[in-house]
Protein backbone atom coordinates (compact mmCIF):
# COMPACT_ATOMS: atom_id res chain seq x y z
CA UNK A 1 0.00 0.00 0.00
CA UNK A 2 1.43 3.25 -0.92
CA UNK A 3 1.11 5.99 1.56
CA UNK A 4 2.09 9.32 0.60
CA UNK A 5 1.01 12.73 2.76
CA UNK A 6 -0.11 15.58 1.72
CA UNK A 7 -0.37 18.67 4.37
CA UNK A 8 -2.62 17.63 6.44
CA UNK A 9 -4.38 14.80 4.22
CA UNK A 10 -2.61 11.08 3.69
CA UNK A 11 -3.54 9.44 0.46
CA UNK A 12 -3.55 5.70 0.69
CA UNK A 13 -3.43 3.74 -2.44
CA UNK A 14 -4.07 0.24 -2.79
CA UNK A 15 -0.86 -1.00 -5.22
CA UNK A 16 -2.03 -4.85 -6.44
CA UNK A 17 -3.44 -3.89 -10.02
CA UNK A 18 -2.84 -7.11 -11.30
CA UNK A 19 -4.63 -8.64 -8.80
CA UNK A 20 -7.25 -6.02 -8.70
CA UNK A 21 -6.64 -4.64 -5.32
CA UNK A 22 -7.54 -8.17 -3.59
CA UNK A 23 -6.56 -8.17 0.07
CA UNK A 24 -3.99 -10.69 1.56
CA UNK A 25 -3.48 -10.64 4.77
CA UNK A 26 -0.25 -8.31 3.98
CA UNK A 27 -2.24 -5.79 2.92
CA UNK A 28 -4.86 -5.84 5.75
CA UNK A 29 -1.69 -5.49 8.32
CA UNK A 30 -0.39 -3.09 6.10
CA UNK A 31 -4.07 -1.48 6.83
CA UNK A 32 -3.74 -2.13 10.54
CA UNK A 33 -0.72 -0.43 11.14
CA UNK A 34 -1.64 2.62 9.41
CA UNK A 35 -4.71 3.48 11.48
CA UNK A 36 -2.82 2.25 14.70
CA UNK A 37 -0.57 5.28 14.27
CA UNK A 38 -1.35 7.39 11.69
CA UNK A 39 1.01 9.48 11.21
CA UNK A 40 1.33 12.98 13.64
CA UNK A 41 -0.41 16.12 12.04
CA UNK A 42 -2.39 13.77 9.66
CA UNK A 43 -6.07 15.19 9.87
CA UNK A 44 -8.27 13.17 7.02
CA UNK A 45 -6.98 10.16 5.06
CA UNK A 46 -8.19 9.51 0.86
CA UNK A 47 -8.05 5.63 0.18
CA UNK A 48 -8.58 4.60 -3.34
CA UNK A 49 -7.19 1.74 -5.37
CA UNK A 50 -4.65 2.00 -8.10
CA UNK A 51 -5.30 0.82 -11.55
CA UNK A 52 -9.10 1.22 -11.83
CA UNK A 53 -10.62 -1.24 -9.00
CA UNK A 54 -10.68 0.26 -5.65
CA UNK A 55 -10.53 -3.76 -3.99
CA UNK A 56 -12.10 -7.10 -5.64
CA UNK A 57 -11.98 -8.17 -2.19
CA UNK A 58 -10.25 -10.81 0.07
CA UNK A 59 -7.32 -12.96 -2.04
CA UNK A 60 -9.31 -15.68 -3.20
CA UNK A 61 -5.58 -17.57 -3.41
CA UNK A 62 -4.01 -17.12 -0.36
CA UNK A 63 -7.96 -18.91 0.95
CA UNK A 64 -6.49 -22.58 1.57
CA UNK A 65 -8.50 -25.32 3.02
CA UNK A 66 -9.16 -23.70 6.88
CA UNK A 67 -10.67 -24.93 9.99
CA UNK A 68 -13.69 -23.25 11.53
CA UNK A 69 -10.76 -21.92 14.07
CA UNK A 70 -9.10 -20.04 11.80
CA UNK A 71 -11.61 -18.74 10.12
CA UNK A 72 -13.13 -16.97 13.08
CA UNK A 73 -9.76 -15.81 13.88
CA UNK A 74 -9.82 -14.13 10.31
CA UNK A 75 -12.67 -12.87 10.44
CA UNK A 76 -12.40 -10.89 13.87
CA UNK A 77 -8.95 -9.62 12.26
CA UNK A 78 -10.80 -8.18 9.76
CA UNK A 79 -13.10 -6.83 12.27
CA UNK A 80 -10.82 -5.40 13.97
CA UNK A 81 -9.23 -3.50 11.27
CA UNK A 82 -12.51 -2.36 9.98
CA UNK A 83 -13.02 -0.98 13.39
CA UNK A 84 -9.70 1.04 13.77
CA UNK A 85 -10.57 2.44 10.76
CA UNK A 86 -14.58 3.45 10.99
CA UNK A 87 -13.94 4.59 14.86
CA UNK A 88 -9.99 5.42 14.92
CA UNK A 89 -11.38 9.20 14.62
CA UNK A 90 -9.47 10.09 10.98
CA UNK A 91 -12.28 10.78 8.71
CA UNK A 92 -11.65 8.66 5.74
CA UNK A 93 -12.97 9.38 2.20
CA UNK A 94 -12.63 6.83 -0.63
CA UNK A 95 -12.45 6.51 -4.08
CA UNK A 96 -14.73 3.82 -5.39
CA UNK A 97 -13.51 2.79 -9.06
CA UNK A 98 -14.04 -0.65 -10.97
CA UNK A 99 -14.46 -3.65 -8.67
CA UNK A 100 -15.86 -2.79 -5.14
CA UNK A 101 -16.69 -6.32 -4.40
CA UNK A 102 -16.70 -8.45 -0.73
CA UNK A 103 -13.90 -7.70 1.26
CA UNK A 104 -13.68 -4.28 -1.00
CA UNK A 105 -17.13 -3.07 -0.41
CA UNK A 106 -16.77 -3.96 3.47
CA UNK A 107 -13.76 -2.09 3.67
CA UNK A 108 -15.82 0.76 1.62
CA UNK A 109 -17.94 0.48 3.98
CA UNK A 110 -16.03 1.11 6.91
CA UNK A 111 -14.57 4.63 5.54
CA UNK A 112 -17.06 7.92 6.21
CA UNK A 113 -17.37 9.63 2.50
CA UNK A 114 -17.50 7.49 -0.25
CA UNK A 115 -16.86 8.90 -4.06
CA UNK A 116 -17.23 6.92 -7.17
CA UNK A 117 -16.62 7.19 -10.74
CA UNK A 118 -19.28 5.21 -13.08
CA UNK A 119 -16.42 2.21 -13.36
CA UNK A 120 -17.78 1.74 -9.84
CA UNK A 121 -19.50 -2.52 -9.48
CA UNK A 122 -20.58 -3.09 -6.15
CA UNK A 123 -20.95 -6.72 -5.46
CA UNK A 124 -21.21 -9.02 -2.33
CA UNK A 125 -20.02 -12.22 -4.60
CA UNK A 126 -19.06 -14.52 -1.73
CA UNK A 127 -22.40 -16.65 -1.94
CA UNK A 128 -21.26 -17.68 -5.36
CA UNK A 129 -17.55 -18.57 -3.55
CA UNK A 130 -19.44 -20.66 -1.20
CA UNK A 131 -18.41 -18.70 1.74
CA UNK A 132 -20.21 -16.42 4.14
CA UNK A 133 -19.46 -12.99 4.16
CA UNK A 134 -16.39 -11.74 7.33
CA UNK A 135 -15.22 -8.61 7.20
CA UNK A 136 -18.14 -6.77 8.79
CA UNK A 137 -20.96 -6.32 6.42
CA UNK A 138 -23.74 -7.49 8.03
CA UNK A 139 -23.19 -4.67 9.81
CA UNK A 140 -21.92 -1.94 7.82
CA UNK A 141 -23.58 -2.32 4.25
CA UNK A 142 -26.60 -3.71 6.17
CA UNK A 143 -27.01 -0.84 7.56
CA UNK A 144 -26.26 1.34 4.82
CA UNK A 145 -28.42 -0.47 2.48
CA UNK A 146 -30.38 -2.61 4.70
CA UNK A 147 -30.84 -6.37 5.57
CA UNK A 148 -33.71 -6.97 3.44
CA UNK A 149 -31.89 -5.69 0.42
CA UNK A 150 -28.30 -6.83 1.53
CA UNK A 151 -29.92 -10.56 1.49
CA UNK A 152 -31.28 -10.09 -1.69
CA UNK A 153 -28.10 -8.88 -2.73
CA UNK A 154 -26.07 -12.26 -1.73
CA UNK A 155 -29.11 -14.58 -2.54
CA UNK A 156 -28.56 -13.33 -6.23
CA UNK A 157 -25.15 -11.92 -6.19
CA UNK A 158 -26.26 -9.13 -8.23
CA UNK A 159 -23.91 -6.37 -9.35
CA UNK A 160 -25.08 -2.67 -8.40
CA UNK A 161 -23.52 -0.02 -10.88
CA UNK A 162 -22.36 3.28 -10.06
CA UNK A 163 -26.04 5.19 -10.42
CA UNK A 164 -27.35 2.02 -8.37
CA UNK A 165 -24.65 2.48 -5.37
CA UNK A 166 -25.19 6.48 -5.31
CA UNK A 167 -28.99 5.64 -5.08
CA UNK A 168 -28.66 2.93 -2.26
CA UNK A 169 -25.86 5.07 -0.56
CA UNK A 170 -22.81 2.80 -1.00
CA UNK A 171 -21.58 6.00 -2.80
CA UNK A 172 -22.29 9.66 -1.44
CA UNK A 173 -21.03 11.13 -4.59
CA UNK A 174 -20.97 10.27 -8.11
CA UNK A 175 -18.09 11.86 -10.28
CA UNK A 176 -17.11 12.30 -13.85
CA UNK A 177 -14.78 9.53 -14.86
CA UNK A 178 -10.89 9.99 -13.30
CA UNK A 179 -12.26 13.01 -11.20
CA UNK A 180 -12.60 10.76 -8.01
CA UNK A 181 -9.16 11.62 -6.53
CA UNK A 182 -9.45 15.23 -7.29
CA UNK A 183 -13.18 15.56 -5.29
CA UNK A 184 -11.93 13.04 -2.51
CA UNK A 185 -9.09 15.17 -1.62
CA UNK A 186 -11.49 18.28 -2.05
CA UNK A 187 -13.74 17.09 0.68
CA UNK A 188 -10.78 15.68 2.81
CA UNK A 189 -9.67 19.12 2.88
CA UNK A 190 -12.84 20.41 3.86
CA UNK A 191 -13.40 17.82 6.30
CA UNK A 192 -9.92 18.17 7.77
CA UNK A 193 -10.67 22.29 8.58
CA UNK A 194 -13.01 21.05 10.75
CA UNK A 195 -12.39 21.40 14.56
CA UNK A 196 -10.55 17.76 15.34
CA UNK A 197 -13.16 17.24 18.43
CA UNK A 198 -16.18 17.95 16.53
CA UNK A 199 -15.10 14.96 13.58
CA UNK A 200 -14.29 12.82 16.30
CA UNK A 201 -17.50 13.08 17.78
CA UNK A 202 -19.22 12.95 14.67
CA UNK A 203 -17.48 9.96 13.80
CA UNK A 204 -17.95 8.35 17.32
CA UNK A 205 -21.33 9.42 18.46
CA UNK A 206 -23.51 8.89 15.18
CA UNK A 207 -22.64 5.47 14.71
CA UNK A 208 -23.14 4.22 18.53
CA UNK A 209 -26.28 6.22 18.88
CA UNK A 210 -27.74 3.86 16.75
CA UNK A 211 -26.98 1.21 18.45
CA UNK A 212 -28.52 2.50 21.77
CA UNK A 213 -32.13 2.66 22.61
CA UNK A 214 -33.75 6.23 22.10
CA UNK A 215 -33.38 7.58 25.27
CA UNK A 216 -29.69 6.60 25.80
CA UNK A 217 -28.89 8.09 22.10
CA UNK A 218 -30.61 11.46 23.36
CA UNK A 219 -28.32 11.39 26.82
CA UNK A 220 -25.16 10.68 24.45
CA UNK A 221 -26.10 13.37 22.11
CA UNK A 222 -26.15 15.95 25.06
CA UNK A 223 -23.03 14.69 26.44
CA UNK A 224 -21.21 14.88 22.98
CA UNK A 225 -22.84 18.25 22.64
CA UNK A 226 -21.40 19.50 25.81
CA UNK A 227 -18.00 17.99 25.00
CA UNK A 228 -18.03 20.11 21.84
CA UNK A 229 -19.53 23.60 22.97
CA UNK A 230 -17.35 24.02 25.57
CA UNK A 231 -13.88 24.15 23.92
CA UNK A 232 -12.01 26.55 22.29
CA UNK A 233 -13.02 25.27 19.03
CA UNK A 234 -16.67 26.55 19.61
CA UNK A 235 -15.66 29.68 20.82
CA UNK A 236 -13.83 30.34 17.30
CA UNK A 237 -16.57 29.03 15.74
CA UNK A 238 -19.12 31.62 16.75
CA UNK A 239 -16.44 34.11 16.40
CA UNK A 240 -15.87 33.33 12.83
CA UNK A 241 -19.59 33.70 12.03
CA UNK A 242 -20.44 36.87 13.51
CA UNK A 243 -17.13 38.21 12.25
CA UNK A 244 -18.00 36.46 8.73
CA UNK A 245 -14.74 35.11 8.25
CA UNK A 246 -13.43 31.15 7.93
CA UNK A 247 -12.73 29.98 10.96
CA UNK A 248 -9.41 28.53 12.30
CA UNK A 249 -8.96 25.27 14.51
CA UNK A 250 -7.02 24.59 16.85
C1 LIG B 1 -7.96 -12.12 -7.72
C2 LIG B 1 -9.14 -11.64 -7.11
C3 LIG B 1 -9.38 -12.04 -5.77
C4 LIG B 1 -9.07 -10.88 -9.12
N1 LIG B 1 -8.48 -12.84 -5.17
N2 LIG B 1 -7.10 -12.91 -7.07
N3 LIG B 1 -13.84 -11.50 -4.53
C5 LIG B 1 -14.39 -11.97 -5.67
O1 LIG B 1 -14.99 -13.02 -5.72
C6 LIG B 1 -14.12 -11.15 -6.90
C7 LIG B 1 -13.27 -11.97 -7.84
N4 LIG B 1 -12.78 -11.19 -8.98
C8 LIG B 1 -13.55 -10.91 -10.07
O2 LIG B 1 -14.75 -11.17 -10.12
C9 LIG B 1 -12.85 -10.27 -11.23
O3 LIG B 1 -11.44 -10.49 -11.08
C10 LIG B 1 -13.08 -8.73 -11.34
C11 LIG B 1 -14.51 -8.46 -11.77
C12 LIG B 1 -12.75 -8.03 -10.03
C13 LIG B 1 -12.09 -8.14 -12.39
O4 LIG B 1 -12.26 -8.81 -13.61
P1 LIG B 1 -11.14 -8.68 -14.77
O5 LIG B 1 -11.65 -9.43 -15.95
O6 LIG B 1 -10.76 -7.24 -14.93
O7 LIG B 1 -9.81 -9.38 -14.18
P2 LIG B 1 -9.51 -10.93 -13.97
O8 LIG B 1 -8.83 -11.47 -15.19
O9 LIG B 1 -10.68 -11.67 -13.46
O10 LIG B 1 -8.45 -10.86 -12.76
C14 LIG B 1 -7.14 -10.37 -12.97
C15 LIG B 1 -6.24 -11.10 -11.99
O11 LIG B 1 -6.60 -10.73 -10.65
C16 LIG B 1 -6.40 -12.61 -12.07
O12 LIG B 1 -5.13 -13.16 -11.72
P3 LIG B 1 -4.18 -13.80 -12.86
O13 LIG B 1 -3.02 -14.31 -12.07
O14 LIG B 1 -5.00 -14.85 -13.56
O15 LIG B 1 -3.82 -12.63 -13.76
C17 LIG B 1 -7.36 -12.91 -10.96
O16 LIG B 1 -7.25 -14.21 -10.46
C18 LIG B 1 -6.92 -11.90 -9.92
N5 LIG B 1 -7.96 -11.62 -8.96
N6 LIG B 1 -9.79 -10.87 -7.99
C19 LIG B 1 -7.38 -13.25 -5.83
N7 LIG B 1 -10.44 -11.62 -5.09
C20 LIG B 1 -13.26 -10.70 4.90
S1 LIG B 1 -14.01 -11.87 3.98
C21 LIG B 1 -14.28 -11.18 2.42
C22 LIG B 1 -14.68 -12.27 1.48
C23 LIG B 1 -14.55 -11.85 0.05
O17 LIG B 1 -14.11 -10.76 -0.25
S2 LIG B 1 -15.06 -12.99 -1.08
C24 LIG B 1 -15.10 -12.11 -2.58
C25 LIG B 1 -13.80 -12.22 -3.30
Amino acid sequence: MLVEIRDTIAILSFNRPDKRNAINDALLEELRTFFAKPPKGVRAVVLQGLGGHFSAGLDLSEQSRREPEQVLYHSRSWHSVMEAMQFGGLPIVSVLTGAVMGGGLEIAAATHVRVSEPSAMFQLPEGKRGIFVGGGATVRVGRIIGPDRMTEMMLTGRRYDAQDGLRLGLSHYLVEPGEGLARALELAAEIASNATLVNYLIIQAISRIDDMSRADGLFAESLSAALSQSGADALEGLNAFLEKRKPRFG
